[in-house]
C-alpha cells in the first residue's frame, strides 16, 4: 500500500486569482546541452483581486543559482522552497525578480520544458513545462510580454528562434552568436517557445486579405525540404480560411512552423512559433499516405486557429481546457470540410468524426477516466488532453452552430472576441457570448460542460393515418459516472428527416399552420421526455433521426431491417445513410459473436450481402463514401456493445463476415479495384484519395483467403506503387492475408530505413496484424531501429499492438498484459506523459470475461505497486483499480 506520497488532487472549485500579475518577462538563455543557464527578469505587481501578498512561483527539475528581489539577493531563509513551489511571503506591491537557474536539457527525456532532440534544442511548455525552464507563476491566467535573448554555439545551432519578432542578432565571439526576439502580445507562459538548431526552411511572403504582407516559414532538418510543400500550402489555406469564415487575421508579421522528431503529441500552438511533430509536417508522395496528408492539413490548421482561440483568448485555468481545444478542433474540422468543398466530401469528414467518437470517446465517457468537458478535478493535467476535452468538446461547440445556425454562431464568435480579446476566461464566457449574441437562453446547455457520460436518447414513433400526423417521442437518460450518480436532462438538438416509400424526403412542418416544408428539422429535446408532432404526413414514413450526428449521444430506436435497408439505400443525409449500414452490420456482428462463443454455426443473410453489393457498385456515390460505408464496425466498437467482452469471439465473427462478403462480392470488388485506379502524378485531393481508399479496401477484401491471382495483384501494387498510400496498403493487405511477407517487409525497410516516419509505419503495420502475438512484438523490439525514447517509435509498435490488435492483446494467458505492465513502468521512467497514455489501454478491463479480468487486474496492480511512479501513471492506474478488491 502506498501511504507516503499520495498525489494531490486539484479542484476547480478551489480556483483563486493569482496574487501577483506579471507585466514583462525578459529571458536570457546560454544554451548548452548539459548545462544551460537561464536568467530571467520579471516585473510583477500585486493583483488587487487577491488578498494574498505571497508570490508563488513554480519550478521543477531546476537548480536555483540566484534569486534577487528588487535588486537584493534573497537568502534561503527569505523564501520557501517546497516540492515544486517557491514562495516569497509578504512581498512589496511592485516587484522585480531576477532569477538564475541551471538545467540539463540533454538529460530531459520527458520532452516537457527545454530538451534536446537529435542534437537540437526545443521546448514544450503546455501545460506545465515552463516551470522546468525557470521559476515562474506558471498558470494560464498570468499573461505577460516576453523578450528573449538566445545565445549558443553558431556552428552547432545556426538557427535561433523564439516567439514574435526577431529584433536583433549578431556574433558574440568565441564561435557563439545571439538572437533577440520580442513578442508584442501578452501571453501565458505555456505559449513560450524557443528553438536552437541546425535546420533549414522553406519560406514565403504571403499577402493577407487586408494587403499586409507576412513571412511564413517551415523549418525542418536538412534533407527534408522536399517534404514541406503541403504544410506550407495548408498554412496559407488556414490563414485565408480564418479570414473568410471568421474574419480573423494573422496578428504577427512572421509565422513559423518547426518540425521535431521527438515530440509527445501532434503539435503545439506557441505564439508565432508552432512546434510540430515531424509526422504532421513532412510529406511527399513517396513517404506519406493520404491519411498523413489529411492529418497535416488538419493539424496545421488546428495550431494556426489557436492563434485566436487559445492564444488571443486563453483559459483561466486548466479546467477550462476545452474552451480552446473543443473550439479549435471544431474550427479545424470545419476547415478540412470546407477545403474539400463538396457536400459529400463534408459528409465523409463528418462520418470520420463520428467513428472517432465511438471508437475512443464513448468508451472514455463510460470508463474509469470519465470526466466532463470541463472537469471538476484532476491529479495530473497532462492526463486530461483527452478525446472528451477535444472531440466531445468540439461536438459541444458544433451543437451551438446547429442550434443557432451558421450566422448565429458567427455572431457569438464575434461577441466572444469583442468581450474577451487579451483575457484568460472560462467555458461559461463562451456560452454567454453565444447566448447573448443571439438573444437565447442557453442555461441548460451548461450541463454539456458539467456532466460526464454519453446520453442515451430513446425514440418511439407513432403514425396516425387519419390525422396525417407523425409523432416522435424522445426520452433521454445518462448513465452514472464516477462522482456523478444522477444526471439532469441535457439540451439536445436532434435533427430529423422523414423518408417516404420512394426514398425521398417528405416536406416537414412541426406547426399545423405552417405549410413551408423542410427536409430536416432540428428538434430541441430539453426535458426527460418530449413528443414532437409532424403534420400533414401523407404516408407512414421511415424516420431518419439524429441526422449529421447532431448531438454526441447514443440513439436507440427499434428500426426494422427493412427500415434500415431503406435508409441505407436512400437517406439524403449521408451520415445517417452510413449509420444505417453500421446498424445493419452491428446487429449481425453481435449475433455472430454470440454464435462463435457458443459454438453455433455461422451464417450471413443474402439481404445484407445484397445491400453491401448495391452500395459498392453505386457509381452515383463518392468512392470515399462507399469505402466508409463498407468498413465494418471495428472490434473495439463491437466490444462496447457487449455485456461481457470476448475479444477472440469478436475477432472471429468479424473475420467471418469479411470472408463471407469477400467471397460473395469478388467480381464486384475486382471491378472496383480496377475502376478506381489513379494513374498519373500523385495528388492528395479528396477525390483521388477516396478512389485509392475504395480501391485499397477492395484489395484488402480480395486478399482474405486469396488465390494466386489476388496475391499477384497485391504484389504488383506493392512493387509498382507510385505513392506511399498504395504501397503501404498493398503491404498491409499482404500481411493480413497470412501469405509469406518476409521479403516484402525486408525490401520496404531497406527502401525507407532513413525515413523515420516510414519506419514507424513499418513497425505499426506489423504490430496491428492479427498474426502478431506478444512474442513477435518482443522480437520486433530487438530490432536496431526500435527505441522507447522516441514517442513516435514507441507508439508505432507498442500502442498499435495494445490498442490496435485486440485479439492478440487479450490473449487468454494474459501474457500481453504482462508486457503492457512492463512497458508502462519502463516508459514511465523516461517519459510519464507517454507512459500514462499507454496505461489507458487497460481502461475497460472490467468489461472482459472473468478470466481476462483477473489477468488484467494483476497487471494493473503490478504497475500500481511500482515504487517510483509518476503522478501521470499513478492517476490512471488508481482510477482504473478504484473499488477493485
Ligand atoms: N495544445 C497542445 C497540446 C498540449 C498537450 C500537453 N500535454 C496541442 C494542441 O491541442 O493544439
Ligand atoms: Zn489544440
Amino acid at each position: 500500500m502506498r501511504t507516503d506520497s499520495s498525489p494531490q488532487t486539484i479542484f476547480r472549485k478551489d480556483y483563486l486569482p493569482p496574487s501577483y500579475l506579471v507585466d514583462t518577462v525578459e529571458l536570457g538563455f546560454d544554451l548548452d546541452p548539459a548545462r544551460t543557464i537561464v536568467a530571467s527578469r520579471v516585473t510583477l505587481r500585486h493583483n488587487p483581486a487577491s488578498k494574498s501578498r505571497d508570490i508563488v512561483l513554480h519550478g521543477e527539475a531546476l537548480e536555483l543559482v540566484q534569486l534577487r528581489l528588487n535588486g537584493k539577493t534573497l537568502r534561503p531563509g527569505q523564501y520557501e522552497l517546497s516540492g515544486s513551489t517557491l514562495t516569497i511571503r509578504k512581498a512589496p506591491l511592485a516587484v522585480v525578480l531576477e532569477i538564475e537557474t541551471l538545467t540539463a536539457p540533454v538529460k530531459n527525456t520527458t520532452l516537457s520544458g527545454l530538451y534536446v532532440s537529435n542534437g537540437n534544442f526545443f521546448t514544450q511548455c503546455e501545460a506545465e513545462g515552463f516551470r522546468r525552464i525557470t521559476y515562474f507563476p506558471d498558470r494560464p491566467d498570468v499573461m505577460a510580454k516576453y523578450t528573449v535573448m538566445l545565445r549558443a554555439d553558431k556552428a552547432l545551432y545556426p538557427v535561433l528562434l523564439s516567439n514574435g519578432n526577431l529584433i536583433e542578432q549578431g556574433e558574440l565571439g568565441d564561435g557563439r552568436h545571439y538572437a533577440k526576439w520580442e513578442d508584442p502580445f501578452k501571453k501565458p507562459s505555456y505559449l513560450f517557445a524557443l528553438v536552437a538548431a541546425r535546420l533549414v526552411c522553406q519560406e514565403e511572403r504571403y499577402t493577407l486579405q487586408s494587403g499586409r504582407e507576412v513571412l511564413l516559414q517551415v523549418w525542418v532538418e536538412e534533407g527534408n525540404l522536399d517534404k514541406t510543400d503541403y504544410a506550407m500550402q495548408s498554412l496559407k489555406n488556414s490563414i485565408r480560411w480564418d479570414e473568410q469564415r471568421f474574419g480573423l487575421e494573422l496578428d504577427l508579421d512572421r509565422f513559423m512552423i518547426v518540425a521535431v522528431g521527438d515530440f509527445n503529441m501532434g503539435a503545439m500552438e506557441n505564439k508565432g512559433l508552432n512546434i510540430f511533430n515531424t509526422k504532421f509536417v513532412l510529406a511527399n508522395s513517396r513517404v506519406a499516405t493520404d491519411i498523413d496528408y489529411a492529418g497535416i492539413e488538419a493539424v496545421v490548421g488546428h495550431e494556426y486557429f489557436h492563434n485566436w482561440t487559445g492564444n488571443r483568448v486563453t483559459c483561466r485555468d486548466w479546467f477550462q481546457l476545452s474552451l480552446k481545444e473543443g473550439l479549435t478542433v471544431f474550427r479545424d474540422q470545419e476547415f478540412s470540410a470546407d477545403m474539400i468543398g463538396t457536400d459529400s466530401g463534408r459528409a465523409v469528414t463528418r462520418i470520420d468524426q463520428v467513428r472517432t467518437l465511438r471508437q475512443a470517446q464513448f468508451p472514455e465517457d463510460a470508463g474509469p477516466m470519465a470526466h466532463p468537458v470541463r472537469p471538476d478535478s484532476f491529479v495530473e493535467i497532462n492526463n486530461f488532453y483527452t478525446v472528451t476535452i477535444y472531440e466531445k468538446g468540439a461536438e459541444v461547440v458544433r451543437m451551438y452552430q446547429t442550434l443557432l445556425g451558421r450566422d448565429g454562431f458567427r455572431k457569438g464568435m464575434d461577441l466572444y472576441f469583442e468581450r474577451h480579446d487579451g483575457q484568460a476566461v472560462e467555458c461559461d464566457d463562451f456560452r454567454a457570448a453565444m447566448a447573448d449574441a443571439n438573444g437565447r437562453d442557453l442555461g441548460q446547455f451548461e450541463r454539456w460542460y458539467s456532466q460526464a457520460g454519453t446520453p442515451v436518447v430513446r425514440a418511439e414513433t407513432n403514425y396516425d393515418a387519419i390525422a396525417r400526423t407523425f409523432d416522435i417521442t424522445l426520452r433521454q437518460h445518462c448513465p452514472a459516472s464516477a462522482g456523478q450518480e444522477h444526471k439532469l436532462p441535457f439540451h439536445i438538438p436532434v435533427a430529423v428527416g422523414l423518408l417516404g416509400a420512394d426514398g425521398r424526403d417528405l416536406a416537414l412542418s412541426t406547426d399545423a399552420k405552417d405549410r413551408q416544408g423542410q427536409a430536416t428539422v432540428v428538434l430541441e429535446l430539453t426535458g426527460e421526455e418530449q413528443t414532437f408532432r409532424f403534420h400533414d404526413i401523407a404516408e407512414r414514413p421511415t424516420p431518419s433521426i439524429l441526422r449529421d450526428f447532431s448531438a454526441p449521444v447514443v440513439l436507440e430506436y427499434d428500426y426494422t431491417d427493412a427500415e434500415l435497408l431503406h435508409l441505407f439505400s436512400h437517406d439524403s443525409d449521408p451520415v445517417n445513410r452510413w449509420e444505417a449500414g453500421q446498424r445493419l452490420a452491428m446487429e449481425r456482428l453481435l449475433k455472430l459473436t454470440t454464435a462463435v462463443a457458443t459454438g453455433k454455426p455461422l451464417a450471413l443473410d443474402a439481404t445484407f450481402i445484397a445491400a453491401q453489393r448495391a452500395l459498392l457498385v453505386d457509381e452515383t456515390l463518392d468512392p470515399a463514401f462507399r469505402e466508409l460505408a463498407l468498413i465494418l464496425p471495428s472490434e473495439t466498437i463491437i466490444a462496447e456493445q457487449m455485456e461481457v467482452v470476448e475479444p477472440q469471439a469478436i475477432h472471429s465473427a468479424r473475420q467471418f463476415m469479411r470472408r463471407t462478403l469477400a467471397a460473395a462480392l469478388k467480381p464486384e470488388l475486382l471491378a472496383q479495384y480496377h475502376a478506381n485506379q489513379t494513374p498519373g502524378a500523385y495528388s492528395p485531393d479528396a477525390l483521388s484519395a477516396g478512389k485509392r481508399a475504395l480501391k485499397n479496401l477492395a484489395l484488402s477484401y480480395l486478399l482474405i483467403a486469396p488465390q494466386e491471382a489476388e496475391l499477384a495483384l497485391a504484389r504488383q501494387q506493392f512493387a509498382e506503387a507510385g505513392n506511399m498510400t498504395d504501397r503501404a496498403a498493398a503491404l498491409v493487405a499482404l500481411i493480413h492475408s497470412g501469405a509469406e511477407v518476409g521479403e516484402h517487409l525486408h525490401s520496404f525497410y531497406q527502401d525507407f530505413e532513413h525515413e523515420a516516419l516510414v519506419v514507424d509505419k513499418w513497425f505499426a503495420m506489423q504490430a496491428a496484424a492479427p498474426g502478431t502475438d506478444v512474442a513477435a512484438v518482443r522480437k520486433l523490439m530487438e530490432h536496431p531501429a526500435f527505441t522507447l525514447k522516441n514517442p513516435n517509435r514507441a507508439r508505432s509498435l507498442i500502442f498499435n499492438f495494445t490498442n490496435g490488435n485486440p485479439s492478440q492483446f487479450h490473449a487468454a494467458d494474459g501474457s500481453a498484459y504482462e508486457f503492457w505492465a512492463e512497458h508502462v513502468i519502463k516508459l514511465d521512467a523516461l517519459n510519464p506523459q507517454v507512459a500514462a497514455r499507454l496505461a489507458r489501454s487497460m481502461d475497460r478491463w472490467r468489461r472482459y470475461t472473468p478470466a481476462l479480468q483477473a489477468h488484467m487486474q494483476r497487471a494493473l496492480e503490478r504497475v500500481a505497486a511500482h515504487a517510483r511512479l509518476s503522478n501521470d501513471v499513478l492517476e490512471v492506474v488508481s482510477k482504473a483499480l478504484a473499488g477493485a478488491r
